[in-house]
């Protein structure tokens, strides 16, 4: 066989000849997308801890010291369903529009701020009932204040004053 008969040696990987995309080329719409992702915060909380007062801290930093551990980001803030309702309303239509994947929130007595925030988010919601220094039956009051939730609105319900439960939980359901 003739030099001029040998067959012509084709690249395996003819995808590599293909001409690569540039970002020159990207529709308008998919440009201004990407411009406005990039703006994002990166520190951005995924985490919210709330909390009814703050007498409940000793009990709910445990939350906060967990997802620190673990490298989740989060935000602390104190909130009442019963002396701020407003406040709480607002925080929970706007959590998911902030970049905020899952909520805590923990109160005793009668413990309504993890299922008032539920009513106004659809992002998952894990409540804390916590003992108070007048809590009934040891924190049985908020215990059941947040695990009674009417159909069709879930509060995940932890053990009593156990914070670091609900960071754990929150931990597995970014990870899921
Ligand atoms: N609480 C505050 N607003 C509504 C409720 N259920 C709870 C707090 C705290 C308890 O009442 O979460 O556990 C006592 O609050 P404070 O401020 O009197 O110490």
């Amino acid at each position: 066989m003739s030099a001029d008969e040998e067959p012509r040696l084709v690249p395996v990987d003819t995808a590599a000849e293909e001409p690569v995309p540039s970002l020159a080329d990207e529709p308008a719409s998919l440009a201004a997308t990407r411009a406005e992702i990039q703006e994002l915060d990166v520190d951005e909380p995924q985490v919210a801890i709330l909390m009814g007062s703050k007498s409940d801290l000793p009990a709910m930093e445990k939350a906060e010291t967990e997802l620190t551990e673990r490298g989740i980001r989060s935000e602390t803030r104190v909130m009442s369903a019963h002396r701020e309702p407003d406040v709480v309303a607002d925080y929970a239509k706007n959590a998911k529009l902030r970049g905020i994947r899952v909520i805590i929130a923990g109160a005793g007595l009668s413990a309504a701020l993890p299922g008032v925030v539920a009513a106004h988010t659809e992002l998952p919601v894990i409540g804390v009932p916590l003992t108070s220094r007048t809590s009934v039956a040891g924190g049985l009051d908020a215990l059941l204040s947040i695990a009674q939730m009417p159909p069709g609105v879930p509060v995940a319900c932890v053990g009593v004053d156990n914070a670091r439960n609900a960071a754990v939980l929150a931990a597995r359901i970014l990870a899921a």
